[in-house]
C-alpha cells in the first residue's frame, strides 16, 4: 500500500496533527495494520487498519460490537477509579460521517484508532507475564458479563468445532489444491478425536453450558504490554462475540504455552509449557472464578486441547483449499502450521491429568 493512498484514507477521519510516516504494524494473519506517525509530541500517532471484509462480512455489526464493548469497558474503568484509562481501552476515531469506519471507493473498509504510547506487543510470554495475561483476560470477560445489549457473531459459529470439522471434510472431498495425499495421516488422526473435541457443542445443546461475551482471538500478540511488562489492554476486538469461555482460555495457551511459534517447522521444538499453563491459569481463575460454573471450570483442560486441535483443522482446511484464508509466506506455510498445532495437541493431551489436578488444587 503506497503512503499516498494511506494519507488519503486517513484524511477521511477526524485526526489531528500531520502524518509524517506510515509503517506496517504487527503480524496479524487477517487484517492489514499500519502505524501513522504524526509530527511533534502533542498529537498522538494512529493505527490504521484495513478490515478484511472477506472474513468479516458485516463490518457494521462488527464495529457496533466493538463500540459497545469499548464503551462498556471504559465505563467500568472509570467507575473503579482506574488511572491511565486511555492506555487501557482502545479509542476509535470517527470518520467525517460520524462512523467508526470508512468504506473507500474500491469497497475496502478502514478504521483508525489512537496508537497507545509506550505500548509493545510480544510473541511469547514469561511465567510472570502469563500470570498478568491470565488476569487480563479473566478481567476482560468479567467486565463484559453485564453488557447491556446483545452482541452479534462477527463470524457465525467461529469457534464451533462441529462446523470446523464439516469445513475440513468438505475440503477433503473437494481436494481443490490436490494436496490430500500428503496429509491423509493428519486427517485420520483428527477424525479419531473428533467426537471428543465436539463436547462443548453437545453440552450447549443440552443446556448445560452458557455462551458469554469472549474475545475469541486471545493470541499472545493480541495484547498490549507497557514498559514494565504489565498488560495494558486487549486488542484485535473483531472477534469479540458470544462464545464459550474456552475460547479465551484455550486460545491463549495455544500460543502462550507452546514452546515455539505456531508456524515453527521444527517439530522437535514444539511442546506444552507447563509453567506458562500454571501461571496463566492461576491469573485467569483469580478473576474468572467469580462467574464461571463448576462445569466450565472442569472443562478447562479440554479447552487447552481443543484450540490446537481446532487450529490444526483450520490450517489444514486452508492448505487443502489452496490457501484462501490465512496469509502465507511460502507454499507449505499452512502445512507447517498444521503439523505444529498437531504436535502441540498431542503434547497437551499427555498433560490432561496434571492440568485437572492443578486446577482443583487452585480452587
Ligand atoms: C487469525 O488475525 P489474527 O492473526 O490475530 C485468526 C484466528 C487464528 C489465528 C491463527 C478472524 O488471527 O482465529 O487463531 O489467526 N482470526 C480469524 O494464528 O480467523
Ligand atoms: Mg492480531
Amino acid at each position: 500500500m503506497k503512503t499516498i493512498d494511506i494519507a488519503s484514507i486517513l484524511a477521511q477521519f477526524e485526526i489531528t496533527g500531520s502524518v509524517i510516516e506510515v509503517k506496517p504494524l504487527g503480524n496479524g494473519l487477517i487484517n492489514d495494520t499500519y502505524r501513522a506517525v504524526t509530527a511533534g509530541s502533542d498529537t498522538p500517532d494512529y493505527v490504521l487498519q484495513r478490515i478484511n471484509n472477506a472474513v468479516f462480512k458485516d463490518v457494521e455489526l462488527l464495529q457496533r460490537n466493538i463500540e459497545v464493548v469499548t464503551a462498556h469497558i471504559r465505563h467500568k474503568l472509570v467507575a473503579s477509579g482506574a488511572d491511565d484509562i486511555d492506555r487501557k481501552v482502545l479509542s476509535f476515531i470517527k470518520s467525517h460521517d460520524g462512523k467508526t469506519y470508512y468504506c473507500d471507493e474500491l469497497g475496502r473498509y478502514w478504521r483508525v484508532m489512537v496508537y497507545i504510547p509506550g505500548s509493545v506487543t510480544h510473541e511469547a510470554v514469561t511465567p510472570e507475564s502469563a500470570y498478568t495475561a491470565g488476569k487480563a483476560f479473566g478481567d476482560f470477560e468479567r467486565m463484559l458479563v453485564d453488557v447491556p445489549v446483545a452482541l452479534g457473531e462477527t463470524i457465525p459459529d467461529f469457534h464451533n468445532m462441529e462446523l470446523r470439522l464439516r469445513q475440513l471434510r468438505e475440503a477433503v472431498r473437494g481436494n481443490a489444491a490436490r494436496r490430500l495425499d500428503e496429509v491423509r495421516d493428519i486427517v485420520s488422526e483428527l477424525e479419531r478425536d473428533a467426537d471428543e473435541m465436539c463436547q462443548a457443542e453437545r453440552l450447549y445443546r443440552e443446556g448445560r453450558l452458557p455462551k458469554r461475551i469472549c474475545h475469541c482471538d486471545t493470541k499472545v500478540n493480541n495484547m498490549l504490554f507497557d514498559e514494565n511488562g504489565q498488560v495494558l489492554c486487549v486488542i484485535d476486538l473483531d472477534t469479540v462475540m458470544p462464545s464459550f469461555v474456552f475460547s479465551d482460555y484455550g486460545d491463549f495457551l495455544r500460543t502462550g504455552a507452546n514452546l515455539t511459534a505456531e508456524d515453527d517447522p521444527d517439530l522437535s521444538r514444539v511442546g506444552f509449557n507447563q509453567g506458562i499453563f500454571k501461571s496463566f491459569t492461576a491469573g485467569y481463575l483469580e478473576l474468572a472464578r467469580s462467574f464461571l460454573t463448576p462445569l466450565e471450570i472442569s472443562c478447562l483442560p479440554y479447552a487447552v486441547a481443543l484450540f490446537p486441535f481446532m487450529q490444526c483443522a483450520r490450517f489444514l482446511t486452508d492448505y487443502l483449499n489452496g490457501d484462501t484464508y490465512y496469509k502465507i509466506k511460502y507454499p507449505t506455510h499452512n502445512l507447517d502450521r498444521t503439523r505444529n498445532q498437531l504436535a502441540l495437541y498431542r503434547d497437551v493431551r499427555r498433560h490432561d491429568a496434571m492440568m485437572a489436578s492443578y486446577i482443583s488444587a487452585l480452587l
